[in-house]
């Protein structure tokens, strides 16, 4: 990969944290019915403003990025390499996690990190030959170290994989699984696909799910690959429909999101509705992140940028970005300076590669309204 050297500036003006850290006057969005916000949830929405800039070129189908302290992690899915952009541009390859098996949708997928006293830790979800696991590494001195598995047996397919991991703020791990192409599974209570599951740093059933002594968090999701807590700390995720809807739902733990019984908003009793669907030719979203008081969704197929307004009686809207320029969008992240980073993922044999894909890109962020 290389470094566009146009974005030395841009890189330069990392140090100042990707944190995402609220500056703005708080406001309400226009025609919103505002919720009662404590203070720390005091943040005003935001659109993407300007042409977006690349940070970054020559990635090779990179599906997750993961924030450290000083640097941001990039996984790529088929060589199971993890890239470190460090905030003063460079990049290097911090290793690769082994037993990765890259074949379809699987390989190495989704990324986070937990920093503890003792250790820093690199969280994988991967596919292996057997299965689809949870990993963690220990990265010390810029690299990672052997991996211990944290939660092995999840099954894999050659679609439907799941794989987006990520630490609560209540310090729990969640992970999406995909139904792995057995869409039954995602109503077995028993299974590990089809859900998120919600397990503690080690992979064990926290005392407070739902079903004691499962990891089971949330039940009948198809393909989910975004997650994202709102200020709030309230959890929602999107996950790709079958062939018309698909899904942005908020999460409750132990409801059933329907799959395969109830695809999008069906209105079937026993069966939770998601609060936005959209065609699985505006969206097949991935990756999801909420920056300043907004949810931004990666969509591979809709190839563009949802940004999502959720609103205090319970509804949402989305508008979308980007359509059509940067093809399929696998990733979204708080960037530098109150940006929004994403990924592009048109190498690996579903998109078309444009000249330098594929590509990380950075766009400001600026108050609703205003772009
Ligand atoms: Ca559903």
């Amino acid at each position: 990969m290389r470094r566009t050297p146009l974005l030395a500036v841009v890189i330069g003006l990392l140090s100042v944290g990707l944190a995402g850290c609220g500056q703005a006057t708080p406001q309400a969005s226009p025609g919103t019915a505002a919720p009662t916000p404590t203070p720390s949830e005091t943040v005003s929405p935001v659109q993407p403003a300007g042409t977006p800039e690349v940070v970054l070129t020559g990635l090779g189908l990179p599906w997750s990025m993961a924030r450290l302290a000083d640097e941001t992690l990039i996984s790529q899915r088929d060589d199971g390499r993890i890239l470190s952009l460090d905030d003063g541009g460079e990049v290097r390859e911090v290793g690769t996690v082994p037993n990765v098996r890259h074949g379809g949708e699987g390989g190495l997928l989704g990324l986070a990190t937990l920093e503890t006293d003792d250790e820093t830790w690199v969280y994988a979800f991967h596919t292996s030959d057997d299965d689809n696991r949870i990993v963690r590494l220990p990265y010390r001195d810029g690299a990672l170290g052997e991996p211990e598995v944290v939660l092995a047996g999840i099954a894999r397919a050659g679609n439907h994989n799941g794989g987006r991991i990520a630490f609560g703020p209540d310090g729990m791990l969640y992970a999406t699984t995909g139904d792995a192409a057995m869409p039954d599974a995602s109503q077995d209570p028993g299974s590990l696909n089809g859900k998120i599951l919600r397990m503690t740093p080690e992979g064990d059933a926290p005392d407070d799910n739902p079903m004691p002594g499962s990891l089971v968090y949330s039940l009948g999701h198809r393909n989910p690959q975004g997650i994202a807590w709102d200020a709030a700390g309230q959890l929602w995720a999107a996950e790709f429909g079958q062939n018309t809807w698909d899904e942005f739902n908020r999460i409750e733990a132990g409801a059933n999101y329907g799959w395969p019984v109830v695809e999008g908003q069906g209105g079937v009793e026993g069966y939770v509705d998601p609060i936005l669907q959209w065609s699985t030719s505006e969206a097949s979203p991935s990756g999801l992140a909420y920056v300043e008081g907004t949810f931004f969704l990666a969509a591979l197929r809709g190839e563009r940028v949802w940004a999502i307004y959720v609103d205090g009686a319970g509804g949402a809207s989305a508008t979308a970005w980007f359509a059509g320029e940067f093809g399929r969008i696998r990733d979204v992240a708080a960037g530098p300076d109150g940006s929004l980073w994403f990924l592009t993922s048109n190498t690996g044999g579903n998109g078309s590669p444009r000249d330098g894909d594929d590509k990380l890109l950075q766009v400001a962020l600026v108050p609703l309204g205003e772009g």
